[in-house]
């Protein structure tokens, strides 16, 4: 592979235009593109801005005019080669003259698969792989998605230091701190799924929106999914008009993540109760793992998660930490906050070692 130090340069540019703050995690993937003319200078510069809106090609094509005659296109994504919500950005690149094309990310999204294909045959001077990790973690959960072919899922769950989540009497309101509870928050507004139980919704009776630190709701909401096949009152808060909600009436994890990734969802944030947890655990389903930790005890009460099977240490299940951070206390924690966060990930072969 052989890359200029402006093409290089450029795709840092791409990749920060790509993470713009306020550009939607999914459906779509975050895309950046910096046009480069022939000395290497940039002419324009693009962003995709979420489903529906102009790829970031056609985006930086748009500024370019005709200045896009001979340049280098530099983008994090395989240009697509298909008309989806919008037509094919392969094809624009031929129709306005682009000479090269340099991405980081092949495209592996079956329907819009192909373009580097597209633009050799046209002449165009196609490289990938410049700057492919960054590209990959840029869109975690579209990538992981798009290879594996369901949605990717977070478990994120609050517990005492003993791995209770709620005392015996049922009460779970003040297990995590308020910045644990922003944090939540935060994370949830990152992925386009909020998934729970029945059980979970009966008994604890959770509202599952993105909030800001006024508790007022965001703009963009995450779908609400609860999955179980019992009946639910219809007074229960996920049922309110701030976020659209979905009861699929199915126990089985796996035909769950199924019906969601039909409906081009990519990141599940998994926040039901032991019973839930326990059953996407099992079936091997957890790709990522977000836990905080209050320093309190409860010596009793309702499990964080539920049985697992494990019966001699040996079987058990076995996770890798990625980060561990204390959350600060914000003087409005009942008992003291300081909340410890963990982050871990679960290998596809999560029982060995
Ligand atoms: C690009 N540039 O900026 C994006 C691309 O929903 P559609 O019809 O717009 O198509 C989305 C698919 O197109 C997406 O899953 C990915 O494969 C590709 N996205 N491609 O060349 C972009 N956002
Ligand atoms: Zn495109």
């Amino acid at each position: 592979m052989t890359f200029t130090a402006a093409e290089h340069d450029a795709m840092r540019r791409a990749l920060a235009l790509a993470a713009t703050p306020g550009v939607p995690h999914g459906p779509n993937p975050r895309v950046g593109c910096v046009l480069l003319d022939a000395t290497g200078n940039e002419v324009a510069e693009g962003f995709h801005r979420g489903a529906g809106t102009p790829h970031a090609e056609v985006d930086a094509l748009a500024t370019a005019g005709d200045d896009a005659r001979g340049a280098t296109a530099v983008v994090t994504l395989e240009p697509c080669n298909h008309t989806g919500r919008t037509g094919p950005c392969a094809e624009a690149l031929v129709a306005a003259g682009v000479r090269r094309v340099v991405f980081a990310q092949a495209d592996d999204n079956p329907a819009a698969q192909g373009g580097a294909a597209t633009l050799a045959a046209a002449g165009v001077d196609v490289e990938g792989g410049l700057l492919v990790d960054e590209a990959r973690v840029l869109n975690r959960a579209w990538t992981f998605a798009v290879e594996h072919g369901r949605p990717f899922v977070t478990w994120k769950f609050a517990t005492t230091l003993d791995g209770r989540s709620a005392a015996t009497d049922g009460t779970s309101r003040w297990v995590s701190s308020r910045a644990a509870r922003l944090d939540t928050h935060r994370l949830r507004g990152e992925c386009d799924v909020v998934l729970v139980g029945t059980g979970t919704v009966a008994v604890d009776d959770p509202q599952l929106t993105v909030r800001d630190e006024v508790d007022e709701p965001l703009p963009h909401q995450p779908l609400r999914v609860v999955m179980g096949e019992r009946d639910l009152p219809a007074d229960r808060r996920v049922f309110d008009d701030v976020a659209e909600t979905e009861h699929l009436r199915s126990r089985d994890p796996r035909a769950v993540l199924e019906q969601l990734y039909a409906r081009d969802r990519q990141h599940v944030f998994l926040e039901g109760g032991p019973t839930l947890a326990a059953a996407f655990l099992a079936a091997d389903l957890v790709d990522e793992v977000v836990a905080y930790v209050a320093p309190m005890l409860l010596g009793a009460g309702r499990p964080a998660v539920g049985d697992l099977g494990v019966e001699t240490i040996g079987d058990a299940l076995h996770l890798r930490v990625t980060d561990v951070h204390v959350l600060p206390a914000t003087g409005q924690d009942g008992a003291g906050g300081e909340d410890t966060n963990v982050r871990l990930t679960l290998t596809r072969r999560g029982r060995d070692r």
